[in-house]
């Protein structure tokens, strides 16, 4: 009985192994590095100034209560629309093109968002 066990075993531990390494290779290379989190509480983006590389994630989160954002970004070499922010939703953008970027809200004109995309 024991003898049939000890497989049985080693071959949980083997799965949850090859699970973690596709998990860990999944987070650190295909999918990119975890993004980096915009709030717009309190209709301001925070923070208002963020430096990243080339081919990284930002993630608006509407955290700002019942209120609606819109947040873009309208540039000659590189542009975003997030259109209608719901309360609670949250919005990616890869910032495919280096340059330093300002994003706006279609909706409350005095919040901005400095980006600057290095290589
Ligand atoms: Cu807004």
């Amino acid at each position: 009985m024991i003898a049939r066990l000890l497989p049985l075993r080693l071959g949980k531990f083997g799965l949850h192994l090859t699970t973690a390494i596709t998990a860990g290779l999944l987070a650190g290379g295909a999918l990119g590095a975890a993004p980096f989190t915009i709030s717009q509480k309190d209709r301001e983006f925070r923070p208002r100034e963020v430096i990243i590389k080339r081919g990284e994630t930002l993630r608006f989160v509407n955290d700002d209560g019942e209120l609606l954002h819109h947040a873009y970004l309208s540039s000659e070499t590189f542009e975003f629309d997030s259109g209608d922010q719901k309360p609670g939703s949250q919005f990616d953008v890869v910032f495919s093109v280096v340059g330093d970027y300002t994003v706006l809200c279609g909706i409350h004109p005095k919040m901005k968002l400095g980006v600057h995309v290095t290589k």
